[in-house]
């Protein structure tokens, strides 16, 4: 180390490993990032992008100052203050011209990556009192939600792979090794698979394409993309005809009879080859799992955005449970949260409202992302007219993306909590920057109860705030506080002061809490931090998992202890946590009532699909190592390279349509069409074209100058936002129908 360096402990903020780095620091510049040996969980692994966590953190183009809108179009920087009266002007006029409903709520991926928004967001959204809440939930995970809300009653409770401890891993719709790993915070997953195979396991990839993760599979097996709901009801379907299911306890799970009966249609024979494989490969992977002493199944964004999602994400559990693998060492596990997780009991409720326009069901409190355009475009009692757009990029993220870019067009205010002007916060009135990565703390709030140990960390800012710049806690605190009717004056810390005597006066009260009957100003004086942000995250960090209870149980972890252990403090595997989860009056729902009711839908695709002949060509969704969906094309140690957006599609439909490498081609789908360059390879089987999102950059007034030069295309210009899963509403993304064909045709666009 250079003298004048310091050196500091950081968790990387960049996707849902949260390994642990080493930050090196001349003054405020950073000059060195590693992974960290020392960390607890990450154990010195780390990725392209968290060793580019400096040029992200310093990238000249980040936006340092609040920007308005000026009546030419252009953004000017102004004070703090300014900005935070220009946002109350804007959202007052408009809810009150139109109602609080005129007023919506969009949250985005790095949501889960930051401390101040997740802080905040419940409590913006009750002080919104709109039914217009929208997030990249309903472009992601939202079925998995939906899925473990019915089977578990916890929306949350998602279980992960115990990968230290399994014999056997199936893999479906995920791409880990690029990735990282995803609902399954997992550092190091190279190093965990390698020791997998190393002690004699097993790794099996379901994919349509030959990916990082299928290459090092111990078997791949290509799937027809949107037909994994088939293949795993199929799965189910040998289990019981084989005499294969491990005996489950009656008093912990219902439904398995219902299940068994529903299960009849959907045989290997009958399946198989819709899904493009055979019946023999299927019954090969139930019995693998059934036979080997643990096993887990874990399946992601393949499987999610898609149009049977939900039933999909259910048929994962219900494998896991059928082959005895649910809650036990080895299998799928539950993670335990770093911090108090409030929660939830009994079935999910869905549809508690309707979306205006398409009567599409409300989930977890949110309407679908594929919806927006619907409830701006169309007028009436309730139309969208302004926008709080917090850490998100739906024009690039979102179905028809560029149908929702010119209705955010149209909006009459709009402000964006984001550090980049880009395609979609070109449309915001006002921006507001977050501080830099660095003078942020990191403590991970949603990722650790997905984490495959039982693990504490926290990182403080390494750098403090420059003078009079808010902290991301603060900026949300202000817009919930302007939100609520309090202007834009108040006092962002009073925010903290009334959440934290909230849940203070609701843990005393709780009956059988071991705080219960104590005093909440007596506890409240306890908490320590150096603003409020800190004291709650000591708070959280005292009621969770591994929490010292305000002095009840004295090893355990508070914000001072954290700050000693900066690598983080390990308190072992993963443990069963079935019966708490669910509770003592209830059971798993192995055949929830909603998912029942998907059924029917998905009988008449399998009957569709067999009477199918050769059709169009189905898209797929991609990955790339250095990209983080829309965001990171800006910083050039992570473009270029293997990191573009091009078309892959299979080499001898290539030839067939005359196409090779680099070629223009024109793909069409229901929404748009774009012209992407062409990359035969026998990555992706016949049929399969894939294409990355996040691209689509170089607009007009965006500020975005090194991802502008290789802007690729918007693989969002073909989505579809009027398919959806019905049952979480989440957008589908994978085996989109498209054309594909030579040339640009009558596109100009590129
Ligand atoms: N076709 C297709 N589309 C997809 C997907 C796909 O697989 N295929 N994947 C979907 C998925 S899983 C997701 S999660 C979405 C992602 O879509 P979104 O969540 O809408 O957007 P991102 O591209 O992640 O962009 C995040 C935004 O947050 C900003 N940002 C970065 N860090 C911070 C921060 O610390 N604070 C604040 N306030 N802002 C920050 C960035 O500048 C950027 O504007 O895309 C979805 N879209
Ligand atoms: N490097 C990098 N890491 C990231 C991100 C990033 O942009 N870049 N984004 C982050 C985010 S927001 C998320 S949500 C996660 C996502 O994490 P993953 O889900 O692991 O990532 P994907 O690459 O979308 O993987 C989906 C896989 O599903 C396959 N697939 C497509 N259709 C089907 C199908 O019908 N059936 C099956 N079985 N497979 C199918 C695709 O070929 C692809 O390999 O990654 C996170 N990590
Ligand atoms: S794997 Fe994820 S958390 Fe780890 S260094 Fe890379 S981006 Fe950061
Ligand atoms: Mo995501």
């Amino acid at each position: 180390m250079v003298t004048g360096t310091t050196r500091h402990h950081r968790i990387c903020p960049l996707c849902e490993a949260g390994c642990g780095l080493t930050v090196d620091l001349e003054g405020r510049r950073v000059v060195k990032v590693r992974g960290a040996r020392d960390d607890v969980f990450s154990k010195g692994y780390a990725c392209p992008k968290g060793i580019s966590l400096g040029e992200i953190d310093q990238d000249p183009e980040r936006c340092h100052a609040p920007l308005v809108r000026q009546p030419d179009g252009r953004f000017a920087e102004v004070t703090w203050d300014e900005a935070f009266a220009e946002v109350a002007r804007g959202l007052g006029r408009v809810a009150e011209q139109h109602g609080k409903d005129a007023v919506a709520l969009y949250y985005g991926n790095p949501v889960i990556h930051t401390v101040g928004i997740p802080l905040h967001v419940a409590a913006m959204r009750q002080s919104m009192q709109s039914r217009n809440v929208y997030s990249s939930s309903t472009v992601d995970q939202m079925p998995k939600n939906v899925s473990a809300g019915l089977m578990f009653g916890d929306p949350w409770a998602i279980p992960v792979p115990d990968i230290d401890r399994t014999d056997h891993l199936l893999i479906l719709g995920a791409n880990p090794l690029v990735s990282n790993g995803s609902l399954w915070t997992v550092p190091d997953l190279p190093g965990r698979i390698r020791a997998l195979k190393a002690r004699g396991g097993r790794l099996v990839v379901v994919d349509p394409r030959r990916t990082r993760t299928a290459e090092v599979a111990d078997q791949h097996v290509t799937i027809r993309p949107g037909t994994d709901a088939l293949l795993l009801f199929a799965l189910v379907h040998t289990l019981f005809d084989e005499g294969l299911t491990a005996p489950l306890d009656p008093a912990r799970y219902a439904g398995e009879e219902q299940l068994r009966q529903a299960a009849e249609e959907f045989s290997p024979e009958a399946v198989a080859e819709v899904c493009g494989t055979t019946p023999g490969t299927v019954r090969g992977l139930a019995r693998e799992l059934a036979a080997a002493p643990s096993a887990a199944v874990y399946a992601r964004m393949g499987t999610t955005a898609v149009a049977f999602g939900t039933v999909a994400s259910w048929l994962v559990d219900v494998v896991n449970a059928l082959t005895g693998n649910l809650d036990r060492p080895g299998g799928a596990m539950f993670g335990e949260a770093q911090h108090n997780a409030l929660r939830p009991t009994g079935p999910l409720a869905l549809g508690r409202w309707h979306s205006r326009v398409r009567g599409l069901p409300e989930v977890l409190g949110e309407l679908p992302a594929a919806t927006l355009a619907d409830e701006i475009d169309t007028p009436g009692e309730g139309q969208v007219r302004a926008l709080v757009a917090i850490a998100c990029n739906p024009v690039l993220g979102a179905p028809n993306g560029e149908r929702l870019e010119r209705s955010l067009a149209d909006l009459d205010f709009m402000v964006a909590v984001d550090p980049y002007v880009n395609e979609t916060t070109r449309h915001a009135h006002v921006i507001l920057p977050p501080p830099r990565v660095l003078e942020s703390e990191h403590f991970d709030i949603v990722l650790s109860r997905l984490a495959v140990r039982r693990v504490a960390r926290y990182s403080p800012p390494l750098l403090p705030r420059e003078e009079g710049r808010p902290s991301e806690a603060e900026i949300l605190a202000k817009l919930t506080l302007i939100l609520s009717g309090a202007g834009p004056e108040a006092d962002p810390a009073s925010l903290d002061s009334l959440i934290i005597d909230k849940i203070l006066g609701a843990v005393v009260a709780a009956p059988g809490s071991p705080l219960a009957g104590r005093d909440p100003a007596e506890l409240k004086a306890q908490l320590t931090g150096e603003d409020s942000t800190e004291r709650r995250i000591d708070l959280m960090l005292r009621l969770g998992a591994f929490g010292d209870a305000f002095g009840l149980r004295p090893d355990g972890v508070n914000l001072a202890v954290l700050r000693e252990r900066p690598e983080g403090m390990d308190f072992g595997p993963l443990r069963p946590q079935l019966d708490e989860i669910v509770g003592a009056e209830s059971r798993v729902a192995l055949f929830p009532e909603p998912v029942a009711g998907d059924l029917p839908r998905l009988a008449e695709f399998l009957a569709a699909e067999r009477e199918r002949g050769a059709g169009s060509f189905l898209l797929v969704g991609r990955r790339h190592l250095r990209s983080t969906n829309s965001w990171t094309h800006n910083i050039a140690a992570l473009s270029g390279g293997t990191n573009h957006c091009a078309l892959e599609i299979n080499a001898e439909d290539a030839r067939r349509l005359g196409i090779g490498p680099g070629d223009e081609v024109t793909v069409r789908g229901r929404a748009g069409a774009v012209v992407a360059l062409a990359e035969p390879t026998d990555r992706v089987g016949p049929g399969v074209v894939s294409l990355p999102h996040g691209w689509g950059h170089g607009r007009d007034g965006t500020r975005m100058a090194h991802a502008a030069k290789a802007p690729g295309v918007n693989v969002n210009a073909l989505t579809d936002e009027l398919v959806v899963d019905p049952l979480s509403g989440n957008a589908v993304f994978n085996a989109v129908p498209v054309e594909v064909s030579p040339g640009r045709g009558d596109l100009h666009q590129c």
